[in-house]
């Protein structure tokens, strides 16, 4: 037994009763893959996911990798490298990437219901074995040069890297002082210090390929301030025949220093230096300067898996507390708590246990189907991309969601396994004889990395709501009104549509005084002041939540009615069960969580200027 309890019946009912993805499965691009492929995978995934990748979760926490500076190595333990292993051979990472770089095409919504299961295992694995997605990307932005790169990272299972961070350009990307230097063969030599780069240095492939951004100096036109001066330059552990692959000479871009974290510990975060004693050699991606739009690409799909990842955990991290409190007997009941000789009695009996549990239960559904249903979105980019076309509408709808699965879903499920997950196993919680200790540090980093919750609060606000002009939400809005106005389910979640409606109705009023504030920060307007643009700041954080808990809601009722649906015909006993738990769920989040955003929007509401007003002194 492992650390691992997933949830794959609730996987399957997001794909296929909630968000009808046969439809798309076994069709257009994915003819290959059909529902019963798909299935077959789901399952497979979960036993790999629930044996061999996750054996080495805690071991590898306990005993993480460590840094010997004369070798600038950071070999990671056996016992992880066997749960990566196993995962390479089988191959179910081919699932979902691109045919040219040895994939196997299929759904995103596939894709990321079963990177649920290896997130929730073992996060680190998925990490170590990116590199053949990477080299998609390198695939799709390239010359033939950077596909051919692209191409051997995914045969030769090659490490790859994000490199963007630097000591002092963290948030601020566009602060990065690494610099290239155009060399006469058209290489460029890069040159600085990145910091807080994933899986920079191991020893699970001979070869790592650093994508970094990097500033181009005495190059007209290009290399100017901020991320749009920011170029993304292919830069190799080791130099390679660009034909075999056959490695080469040492490079100059070596990690001199991993840093000793909370959690994740097997995952290696690296300073890696550029140019120290002798040059980086990079080619520039694409020989175009296009680099922070190029990292985006990589980015968007890095925050998708941090969404992903957090709230994999947050449902082992309730499952196990649920196993916990079935078997935990201590205190009566409540109604027989005066009578000192009555029977002790499991903590699933007590109130605010079972308060605690549906509370857990339901954010952790909620945000599987937050995460699934924007995969959903992303089948329809996808598919219509397959078919030479751009989905507007369904680009800026992903491009919409996405700062909400990685800021929001990050946030509760942090929150969730620290406040209720890990709160329902008493003292024994604190111990490490239960995995709930570990998921809360190794859960800590989602609210941190690939952009802190502040700046996914500002991404939504900002780019995709106000440049936006508000359309996505618009759409996503109209969406929830016309399932709110829906009479079918026989009036049974009457009560829910009107918290429902109610509660859009407060995220829009926190909008619309945002919104107003962002417009009266233009000192050009008459009465504008630029001050009010303050008063935006101090509620992005809460829009995200906000409209977060909007979403979550109206998915989850969207499940309540299919499973009341369900309910109506005949179910085995354990079926029953679980549709009967979906209802509960969805009730649950309408009538506790829904409520509270009308205070959110009085907060909103009365926003003032105090908090930037105070002195720092008075801090
Ligand atoms: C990190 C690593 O934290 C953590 C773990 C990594 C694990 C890796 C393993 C898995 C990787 C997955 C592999 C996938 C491979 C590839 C898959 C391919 C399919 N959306 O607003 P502006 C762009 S790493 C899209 O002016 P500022 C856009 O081009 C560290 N694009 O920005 C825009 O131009 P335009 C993570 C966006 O004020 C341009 O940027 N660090 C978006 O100059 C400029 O935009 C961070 O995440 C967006 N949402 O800079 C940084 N936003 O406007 C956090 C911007 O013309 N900081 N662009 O369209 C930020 O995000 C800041 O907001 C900032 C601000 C840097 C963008």
């Amino acid at each position: 037994m492992t650390h691992y309890k997933s949830n794959l019946r609730d996987i399957k009912f997001n794909l296929f009763e909630l968000l009808g993805r046969s439809e798309v499965l076994g069709t257009g691009p994915y003819e290959d893959m059909d529902v019963e492929t798909a299935e077959a995978v789901l399952d497979e995934v979960n036993h790999l996911a629930t044996t061999k990748l996750a054996e080495s979760f805690e071991a590898a926490d306990r005993e993480p990798p460590v840094f010997d500076p004369q070798s600038h190595t950071a070999p990671l333990p056996d016992a992880f490298k066997r749960s990566y292993r196993a995962w390479m051979e089988s191959e179910f990472y081919k699932i979902g990437l691109a045919a040219e770089v040895n994939g196997q095409p299929a759904p995103p919504s596939l894709r990321w219901a079963m990177n649920e299961l290896v997130l929730g295992a073992n996060p680190a694995v998925y990490m170590y074995a990116s590199g053949p997605k990477f080299g998609e990307m390198l695939f799709r932005n390239g010359t033939e040069r950077d596909q051919q790169i692209g191409k051997l990272i995914a045969e030769k299972l090659w490490g790859a890297t994000m490199v963007l961070t630097e000591p002092d350009a963290g948030s601020d990307v566009g602060a990065g002082r690494t610099r290239a230097l155009p060399q006469p063969d058209g290489t460029w030599h890069i040159e600085g210090v990145k910091r807080f780069i994933t899986s920079a240095e191991h020893d699970l492939s001979d070869q790592i390929v650093h994508l970094v951004l990097a500033r181009p100096v005495g190059v007209e036109g290009v290399g100017g301030p901020g991320t749009k001066g920011l170029s993304l330059f292919i830069v190799p552990k080791y130099e390679f025949d660009l034909e075999t692959g056959d490695l080469g000479e040492r490079n100059g871009v070596v990690v001199t220093n991993v840093e000793h974290k909370m959690g994740l510990k097997v995952s290696n975060t690296c300073e890696l230096t550029l140019g120290g004693d002798k040059p980086a050699m990079g080619w520039l991606l694409g020989e175009v300067h296009d680099g922070i739009a190029q990292m985006f690409q990589v980015i968007e799909d890095a925050r998708m898996m941090v969404g992903t990842k957090a709230i994999a955990t947050l449902s082992t991290g309730y499952l196990n507390a649920l196993e916990y409190a079935k078997s935990r007997v201590q205190g009566a009941d409540l109604t027989q708590n005066r009578d000192r000789s009555a029977p002790r009695v499991t903590i699933t009996h007590h109130p605010d246990v079972r308060r605690s549990l549906l509370n857990q239960k339901a954010y952790v559904e909620a945000m599987r189907s937050l995460v699934l249903y924007t995969a959903s979105i992303q089948d329809k980019v996808a598919i219509a991309a397959a078919a030479g076309v751009e989905d507007d509408d369904a680009i800026k709808l992903n491009d919409l969601l996405l700062p909400i699965v990685k800021g929001y879903g990050s946030e509760k499920s942090w929150t969730l396994l620290g406040t209720e997950a890990l709160q329902t196993f008493g003292g024994s919680g604190f111990l490490s004889d239960y995995p709930l200790e570990q998921y809360v540090r190794d859960a800590k980093i989602d609210t941190l990395y690939e952009g802190t919750t502040a700046i996914q609060g500002q991404d939504l606000f900002f780019r995709k709501i106000i440049r936006n002009q508000g359309r996505a939400l618009g759409q996503l809005q109209s969406e929830i009104q016309q399932w709110v106005a829906d009479e079918s389910g026989n009036g049974q979640l009457k009560d829910e549509r009107e918290l429902l409606a109610k509660a859009l109705e407060d995220v829009e009023a926190i909008g619309t005084v945002m919104a107003t504030h962002a417009m009266t920060s233009d000192p050009r307007v008459p009465g504008g002041d630029p001050r009010n643009l303050y008063k935006v700041g101090l509620n992005t954080t809460r829009l995200l939540f906000a409209l977060g808990d909007v979403v979550c809601a109206w998915l989850l009722l969207r499940g309540a009615e299919v499973g009341l649906a369900a309910l109506n015909g005949e179910q085995p006993e354990s079926e029953k069960r679980f549709y009967e738990g979906k209802v509960a769920s969805a009730r649950w989040f309408a009538h506790t969580v829904l409520p509270k955003l009308a205070a959110e929007r009085v907060i909103a509401e009365s926003t003032d200027l105090s908090a930037m007003e105070l002195d720092e002194a008075a801090f």
